[in-house]
């Protein structure tokens, strides 16, 4: 297991403190069967937003593209946020993208942004029609790796969070 690179800025120490406090509730729930055994998880705070199990599928050798989904995304404040872009440096860019069906025919659009109203719960899995987008890909996605992705939200400001790389139990990965 690599771990992600330390960061010690002064403005990054209090979200540090937050995200043990947050894995400390996920091993609870793993412990009181809110989550089923072996489906460990992990979360960020990021003010008013957590920011649950973000993930992405493998990649074949060669692919230039990967794709990056969250278990939920969390809004407990009560204004409005929206996330509007991302980074890592696994992939050159990174764009925010929708599935939209033309005709008989799925296809990928980018967005310029994922509102999270107040209250919001966002479930951007794998299955759904949201998906962060890695263009560029430097190197393979391979189950078991972790990596790092800075999040960009309007409100909540610039986030980095730790991207687990797996294979979903229940549905094939993403397909460009
Ligand atoms: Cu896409």
């Amino acid at each position: 297991m690599t771990k992600p690179p330390t960061r010690t800025t002064a403005s990054l120490a209090a979200p540090d403190l937050s995200r043990r406090k947050l894995c400390a509730v996920a091993a609870l729930a793993v412990a009181t069967g809110v989550y089923s055994p072996g489906a460990l998880a992990h979360g960020t705070r990021a003010g008013d937003l957590t920011i649950d199990h973000p993930y992405a599928t493998p990649t074949p050798d060669g692919a230039r593209t990967g794709a990056v989904y969250f278990r939920t995304l969390i809004n407990r404040g009560k204004a409005a946020d929206r996330l509007v872009g991302a980074r890592t440096e696994r992939a050159e860019s990174a764009e925010i993208h929708r599935s939209v069906m033309e005709g008989d025919l799925m296809r990928m659009r980018a967005v310029d942004g994922i509102d999270i109203p107040p209250g919001a719960e966002l479930k951007l899995r794998h299955a759904g029609d949201i998906h962060l987008m890695l263009l560029g890909l430097r190197s393979p996605l391979r189950d078991g790796q972790r990596f790092s992705l800075w999040l960009r939200f309007e409100r909540a400001g610039e986030h980095e969070v730790t991207v687990w790389v797996q294979t979903p139990r229940d549905a094939p990965a993403h397909r460009h």
